[in-house]
């Protein structure tokens, strides 16, 4: 018998969940599928214990074994990315980014970020978050040809002497010079902050450029190229280490989730087996064929195409908006989402662009063959947005091929 399935209401629609999972393409490229071991150990009985503190100075009995699993991950992890010092708590990326924020610098510092329609993220200073009220956020764009302006950045930066100056995103498809941010926040006496959330797994698999070594602080989250399960994680100078430390715990949570570090712990193992070099090596390879094929198709691609695992595609010259894009999509059985383009007209809500990536259905075998036959789908059904028995003929197309890429096979949550 199922555990779950006692309880028949939640393992109905995690069933549900689970076919979903098993007959779509999932290509939002901030998703993956974590091993069965990593779910093993987010189901654990780490859940159980309280561990507030760290490895070895707890506020609480009986956190030997907690330690040990802990220490793993903090070990691990430093091990990944070449560490001074690495935190493992953080309970996602945007309580990692705020715990930044708050242990290294004073309400109204100014940090310089990237706006969010150019590919920043909301914690990098949209006037929506908590964070745009403590701290002065300066937002810089990319170019008219899609690149990062680091001219821009120099010259803001000379101009507002920002306390920190902060690179990574959620949208931008193409490298990042993190040499060159590091001179320029030397010459103003900025810290300077890497968010990896997207391209973790990427530069753990040693096909992107690792800002470790010459940054401050990198923040991350562990479910996305990473492949570990939900969670966050700040990666530090040894310096910045106790403020960092300090900030996390006490100053902005409560007991650590261990079964989530148990969890993280398993995928950094796993990261670092030679394999994971491979499938970081096939994300970049199918996302640039499909980068190749949408643009035969006479997709838009934003940023001129991509380095690492995503693509951001302006819609519009195809007569959808982004919303219709992405509900077309999901009746065909793949999953993006809508997303505003650079100095999109339009709201976030129903932007000109769709956002997609590779990292998860690369994770279930495809590779650069079955790219062409996507990027067709995705064209035709963009074509048909508006012709619902069309969509599922796709839909169906997409579960037959994807039944030959078995996802959990034997789970089950139901009898
Ligand atoms: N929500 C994440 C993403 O989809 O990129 C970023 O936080």
């Amino acid at each position: 018998m199922n555990i779950l399935s006692s309880d028949p209401a939640v393992a109905h629609a995690m069933q549900n969940e689970l076919e979903r999972q098993r007959n779509g393409l999932e290509m939002i490229p901030s998703e993956n599928f974590v091993s069965r071991t990593v779910l093993a150990a987010l189901g654990s009985v780490a859940t159980n214990k309280y561990a507030e503190g760290y490895p070895g100075k707890r506020y609480y009995g009986g956190c030997a074994n907690i330690d040990v699993i802990e220490s793993l991950a903090i070990d691990r992890a430093k091990q990944l990315f070449s560490a001074e010092h690495v935190n493992v708590q953080p309970h996602s990326g945007a309580p990692a980014n705020n715990a930044v924020y708050a242990a290294l610098l004073s309400p109204g510092d100014t940090i310089l970020g990237m706006d969010l329609s150019h590919g920043g993220h909301l914690t990098h200073g949209h006037p929506v978050t908590d964070g745009a009220k403590r701290y002065n956020f300066l937002r810089y764009k990319t170019t008219a040809d899609g690149a990062i302006d680091y001219n821009e950045i120099e010259h803001l930066a000379r101009e507002h002497k920002p306390k920190m100056i902060l690179v990574g995103y959620s949208a931008y498809s193409r490298e990042i010079d993190y040499a060159r941010i590091a001179l320029i926040a030397k010459e103003v006496g900025a810290l300077t902050m890497a968010d990896i959330a997207h391209i973790a797994g990427l530069i753990a698999g040693g096909e992107m450029n690792n800002p470790v070594p010459l940054f401050d602080v990198v923040t991350t989250t562990t479910h996305k190229t990473l492949r570990g399960p939900r969670g966050g994680m700040i990666i530090c100078k040894a310096v910045h280490a106790k403020a960092i430390d300090k900030m996390v715990f006490p100053g902005m949570q409560g007991g650590p989730h261990e079964n989530g570090i148990a969890a993280k712990a398993v995928a950094f193992g796993e990261a670092l087996q030679p394999d994971f070099r491979i499938y970081a090596q096939r994300i970049r390879a199918n996302a640039k064929v499909l980068e190749h094929e949408l643009r035969q198709r006479n997709f838009t691609l934003m940023f001129g195409g991509t380095d690492n695992h995503l693509l951001l595609i302006d819609v519009s010259n195809k007569g959808v908006t982004g919303a219709q894009a992405e509900v077309a999509l999901d009746h065909a059985g793949i999953t993006v989402n809508k997303n505003t383009i650079p100095n999109d007209p339009r709201g976030p809500m129903d932007p000109s662009g769709i956002r997609l990536g590779t990292p998860a259905i690369t994770t279930r075998g495809l590779n650069v063959e079955h790219m062409p036959l996507i990027a067709e789908w995705i064209d035709r059904a963009i074509a048909h947005h508006n012709d619902l028995d069309a969509l599922r003929a796709i839909g169906h197309e997409v579960k037959t091929l994807m039944s030959d890429f078995p996802l959990y096979p034997n789970l089950s949550y139901i009898d």
